[in-house]
C-alpha cells in the first residue's frame, strides 16, 4: 500500500482488554508527540462528570458490552475535531467493531488523511484475565471487578472486534507485536514498528 502524502501519522492501537494499549499509548504519545485518544477513558470521564454521553454509556460498560456504535463514533470524531491541528493521533479502544473501522475510515479521508497502521498488542487470555483482575483491586472500574464480566468483555473482543484485523490486513496496514514482557519491552516493540512507518 502508498502511504498517502501527509504530514499526520494516525496510529490504532489493538488488542484484546488488558493488552496494555492504554499503558503504551501513554508513553508513545509523549515519545512522538501524538494525541492520544481513548475511547474507553473519555467515556469514564463524562460517566464521573454525569453528562448525558456518560449516562448513555454507563449501563453497557458496566456489564462489559460495547457502547452502541453511534454514540461511540460521535464522539471520536468530536475527540479528532477539538484537537485539529495534531501531528496525528493514536486511537486506543477504537475502531472495535467494523462499523467504527468504516467511519473512521471515512471520517479521516475527509480531513485529506488516513489510518497509516493498526499495530495489535497480542496476549492470551489467561494473562488477561489476571491483569485485569489486579487492576480491579485498585482501579474502582465496575467492569474490572468481576471476573464473568471480564470474560464477557473478552469473548466480545473475539465476536466482534478480532474480524478487524482482516479488515487492516487487507490494507497491508496490519502489525502485530507480542504483548507479553515488561513494559518497556513492548514499548521498544512498538517503537520499532513506528519508526519503521515514520521513514
Ligand atoms: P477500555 O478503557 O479500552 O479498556 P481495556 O480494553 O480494559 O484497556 P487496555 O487494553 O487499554 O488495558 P491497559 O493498558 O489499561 O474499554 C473499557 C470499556 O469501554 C469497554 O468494555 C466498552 O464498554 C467501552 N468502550 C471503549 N471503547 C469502545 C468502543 N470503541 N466501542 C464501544 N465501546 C467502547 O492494561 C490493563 C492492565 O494490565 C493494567 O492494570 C496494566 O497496568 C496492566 N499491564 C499493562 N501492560 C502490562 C505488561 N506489559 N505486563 C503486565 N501488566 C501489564
Amino acid at each position: 500500500y502508498k502511504r498517502k502524502e501527509t504530514k499526520m501519522t494516525n496510529l490504532v492501537l489493538f488488542g484484546p482488554p488488558g493488552a496494555g494499549k492504554g499503558t503504551q499509548a501513554t508513553i508513545l504519545k509523549d515519545k512522538y508527540d501524538l494525541i492520544h485518544i481513548s475511547t474507553g477513558d473519555v467515556f469514564r470521564f463524562n460517566i464521573k462528570n454525569n453528562t448525558e454521553l456518560g449516562i448513555s454509556a454507563k449501563s453497557f460498560m458496566d456489564k462489559g458490552q460495547l457502547v452502541p456504535d453511534e454514540v461511540t463514533i460521535n464522539m471520536l470524531n468530536a475527540e479528532v475535531e477539538r484537537n485539529e491541528g495534531a501531528n496525528g493521533f493514536i486511537f486506543d479502544g477504537f475502531p472495535r467493531t467494523e462499523a467504527q473501522a468504516v467511519a473512521l475510515s471515512a471520517y479521516l479521508e475527509s480531513k485529506g488523511t488516513e489510518v497509516h497502521a493498526m499495530i495489535a498488542l497480542e496476549v492470551e487470555d489467561e494473562i488477561l484475565v489476571e491483569r485485569l483482575l489486579e487492576r480491579g483491586k485498585t482501579s474502582g472500574r465496575p467492569d474490572d471487578a468481576d471476573e464473568a464480566v471480564i470474560r464477557n468483555r473478552i469473548s466480545i473482543y473475539y465476536k466482534e472486534t478480532a474480524i478487524l484485523k482482516n479488515y487492516y490486513q487487507k490494507q497491508d496496514k496490519y502489525f502485530g507485536v507480542d504483548g507479553v514482557g515488561s513494559i518497556h519491552e513492548i514499548t521498544e516493540r512498538l517503537s520499532g514498528v513506528i519508526d519503521d512507518l515514520m521513514k
